[in-house]
């Protein structure tokens, strides 16, 4: 029995549409993908903001929480909570070129509409946690904007949320690069700074994705680990990336199972159940069938709750003694022994 909480996106049941072709599954209402999470163990449901309510730019402010109260209603009936509500700043018209460092005034004003509505949404769901995952902020024309004025927009934007609700915490998702060139806030690294500059550091976090440090030429887990150290690691986005390409939201574990242990070694040793959801955030293959629709998130969760049993049988004591003796051949073939199933 695992110690922690999962939960998940409704885009993580997706139809298969990738750039280069069209969709290969049919598409799957929230009602039914609710039901499944329950089912296969989720406790918690992530959103972005019209995935909670769609259309909303064509929607009231009281509109909008009237429809996201219904959406808590559904959550209710499946003994599900919301963990955390993004606002899309990257499918709209209005944030071509990025939101809140968007070189358009008035784009900006937009990606601030929807940072507001968002944190609306978020208290009728019942939850106090905005995730930013700043897709588009950054450059496809290197000299098209002034990394600092951007990086100052970020923290704007932030201080403006911060304020208009005392209650919410606000989670920046980084990842270095896709669907722009080169991003301004690449890694929990520069989300400390970030946090560490706005009105309420403590309210300020990271959500770090595995996938996104493999992008940056880092590990998961010590990201998840620099996070920790300054109680800022507010969730996680757990997957597996096949090296430096595409995004490839991986089922956890199916790439690197090392690194993914030692993802779990770290959440466990910080008793990371007491702080947050582990958040899956993995694809199907274009070539999955609509029938196998959710057998990557089924995986994704058996990979993780097999590595937590690893980590519980981790010998502490048999470690311990091979770093003081500084015998690290040992340790990394006592690791490996584990993972095999050889000891
Ligand atoms: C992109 C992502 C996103 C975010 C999501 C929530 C679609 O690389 O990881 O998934 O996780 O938008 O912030
Ligand atoms: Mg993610």
């Amino acid at each position: 029995m695992s110690q922690f909480k999962f939960s998940v996106g409704p885009w993580n049941v997706h139809t298969g549409a990738d750039s280069y072709g069209p969709e290969t599954r049919q598409p799957v209402d929230l009602e039914t993908k609710f039901a499944r999470f329950a089912e296969l163990g989720f406790s918690a449901v992530q959103f972005h903001d019209d995935d909670a309510v769609p259309n909303m730019n064509n929607m009231t402010e009281e509109e909008i929480k009237a429809y996201a109260r219904e959406v808590k209603k559904l959550l209710d009936k499946y003994g599900l909570k919301a963990e955390f509500v993004a606002p899309r700043l990257w499918m709209d018209e209005h944030t071509k070129d990025g939101g809140f460092m968007s070189t358009n005034a008035q784009d900006r004003e937009f990606a601030m509409w929807r940072a507001y509505r968002s944190i609306d949404i978020a208290k009728e769901l019942g939850c106090d946690l905005i995730v930013l995952w700043l897709a588009r902020e950054g450059t496809l024309c290197a000299e098209s904007k002034s990394p600092v004025w951007a990086t100052r927009q970020l923290v704007d934007a932030i201080n403006k949320m911060l304020t208009y609700d005392e209650t919410i915490r606000v989670c920046i998702e980084p990842k270095p690069n896709e669907p722009i060139d080169r991003s301004i806030c690449g890694t929990i690294g520069h989300v400390m700074g970030i946090s560490a500059a706005t009105i309420d550091p403590k309210r300020v976090g990271g959500n770090l994705e595995s996938a996104h440090a493999v992008l940056a030429g880092l590990d998961p887990a010590n990201e998840i680990g620099f996070a920790l150290a300054f109680d800022k690691l507010f969730t996680v986005h757990l997957n597996d990336q096949n090296g430096i390409r595409y995004d490839q939201d991986k089922s956890f574990g199916v790439e690197n199972l090392r690194s993914a242990f030692n993802q779990v070694k770290v959440l466990v040793e910080n008793k990371f159940w007491e702080k947050g959801y582990v958040g899956l955030d993995v694809k199907a293959m274009r070539t999955t069938s609509d029938e196998d629709g959710y057998e990557h998130l089924k995986n994704s969760l058996a990979i993780f709750r097999a590595l937590e049993d690893k980590v519980a049988k981790y010998d502490y004591e048999y470690a311990n003694k091979l770093i003081e003796a500084r015998k690290f051949e040992h340790l990394e073939m006592y690791t490996m022994n584990l993972l095999m199933g050889l000891v």
